[in-house]
């Protein structure tokens, strides 16, 4: 629908952009951090492009004060960051490192005193690896428990000091890579394992929400859901049955169990008969019942059109990681659906669509079945950035990228949507998990190139300056 007048944005709306750990922070064995599995898994000859890795990576862990005073300049309102168990807990429990902890302190103050309000991510993926060796990790029971313990610690430190929290960026991300497609740790492809992680992870993000609540901490804690809406290619019910088993499929089989406790019935069954249903145990929906979140955290980048995919039809295809426009290979799940291309949107060199209404549709849907506000805690576009001669970048299309997708938020505000705050990814240029250095999403340019040379200076991109109109202005000046 289209409305004669847009509404406002809200007051105390939170103008934010976020980080990993993994991906800024560097310092990986200092002040007695342990090793993650992300550490490990860099190492592995052609996992990640070009070999890159977070050792160093933006040394944010050094850099935090000048990368606050540019945060203060142009006017953030939050960052959320995420903090590395490992530094914590450098064998994943135990001894609380005291010196690792005492870093997030610092950093928590240091945005508190320029007015910025930290978002904490209790789990962006860096998994200590001591717990992969000792009982793999996500793969058993007892990680519920070593998490819970890690976020309670946390939770006393800064109770009071943080008002949003994330339990998990992404599960529906770190299952899928870490157990299907085995472009995460633990590089693993088995279907069946994943949705017995998954049913784990469901459980331990139950049980830190459930935490949360029991020590009555102010504030508001949800997980940060990777959201794709998916459209069907056209109007042949064969297609719009495809696409409504990929929602199922790729998105309530996870946000359902985190708002109501319970699987989608039409996804379940569907792992049932294929043999790849997690064992659920007595007292697990219960757990599950009793850590509903307070409000439902969205990544998001892209939408997902969906085609019929016949049993003998396209499996898992290559994703692109080299940012060769063109070069991602077709995907689906025979029998289900496929992705398509949408031949109305524009994509990037990393072959990742535009569709900033498809940002308005996912708040739309997530409202209608889940009626619970939504904070926004990552869209933003990953792009080649150049830095000239006169050390400016002129991101015009990442702007661009971000002026439209503010615009459909303020459609959906308008709809009904409650929206808490819009988080870019990122705020300075940072590690690509899979694609290096050289895909760049910050308001902030760092000089680093693919061989991890370069000053780690930061410089201020064109969108920068346009963020901190929009900040300014309250949304009023796009
Ligand atoms: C999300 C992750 C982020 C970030 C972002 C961009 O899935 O939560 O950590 O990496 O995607 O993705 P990429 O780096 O693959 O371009």
């Amino acid at each position: 629908m289209e409305h004669k007048q847009l509404k406002k944005f809200p007051k105390d709306f939170l103008w934010g952009s976020a980080s990993a750990a993994y991906q800024v922070e560097g310092a990986w064995q200092e002040d007695g951090k342990g090793v993650s599995v992300w550490d490990e898994f860099v190492r592995i000859p052609g996992k990640t492009f070009k070999g890159t890795n977070g050792d160093v990576a933006v040394d944010h862990y050094h850099r935090y004060k000048e990368d606050i005073a540019l945060m203060k300049e142009q006017g953030l309102k939050a960052y959320r960051f995420s903090v590395a168990w490992t530094r914590i807990f450098p064998s994943g429990r135990g001894e609380v490192n005291r010196p690792g902890l005492q870093f997030y302190i610092d950093l928590v103050d240091e945005l508190l005193e320029n007015g910025i309000e930290p978002i904490l991510t209790l789990y962006h993926w860096d998994l200590p690896q001591a717990l992969q060796d000792e009982y793999l990790g996500w793969e058993s029971r007892k990680i519920i428990d070593d998490f819970t313990n890690y976020a309670a610690v946390l939770f006393e430190t800064f109770k009071g000091k943080i008002k949003h929290w994330v339990s998990l960026n992404e599960q529906n991300i770190f299952v899928a890579h870490g157990y299907l497609l085995a472009s995460h740790p633990p590089a693993v492809q088995d279907p069946k394992r994943m949705y017995q992680v998954n049913h784990f992870a469901n459980l331990a993000n139950a049980a830190v929400i459930k935490k949360f609540h029991d020590m009555d901490m102010p504030g508001m804690i949800g997980p940060s859901f990777a959201y794709s809406p998916n459209y069907s290619f056209n109007s042949d019910p064969k297609n719009v049955l495809a696409a409504e088993d990929s929602e199922d499929l790729n998105a309530h089989l996870w946000l359902d169990v985190y708002v109501f406790g319970e699987y989608p019935i039409a996804a379940l069954n569907y792992l049932e008969e294929q043999g790849l249903a997690p064992v659920i145990e007595d007292g697990d929906i219960e757990l599950l019942k009793s850590g509903k979140p307070d409000f439902i955290g969205i990544n998001y980048y892209q939408t997902n059109t969906a085609a019929f995919n016949p049993l003998d039809g396209v499996g898992m295809g290559k994703m692109n990681t080299t940012g060769e426009k063109g070069s991602s290979e077709e995907s689906g799940l025979p029998g289900v659906f496929k992705r398509v291309e949408n031949p109305f949107v524009e994509r990037t060199n990393w072959d990742w669509e535009i569709d900033p209404q498809g940002l308005r549709i996912a708040l739309r849907r997530l409202t209608s079945r889940y009626r619970m506000p939504i904070l926004i805690t990552e869209n933003g576009l990953g792009e080649y950035d150049k830095l000239t001669t006169e050390k400016e970048i002129h991101d015009d299309y990442r702007i661009d990228y971000l002026k439209q997708h503010v615009h459909a938020i303020q459609e959906a505000i308008t709809d009904g949507v409650t929206v808490l705050g819009y988080c870019t990814w990122s705020y300075t240029d940072l590690l690509s998990w899979l694609n290096g250095y050289q895909k760049r999403y910050g308001f902030v340019y760092v000089d680093q190139d693919e061989t991890q040379k370069g000053s780690l200076n930061r410089y201020k991109k064109d969108s920068f300056y346009w963020y901190k109109e929009v900040i300014v202005s309250n949304g009023e000046s796009l």
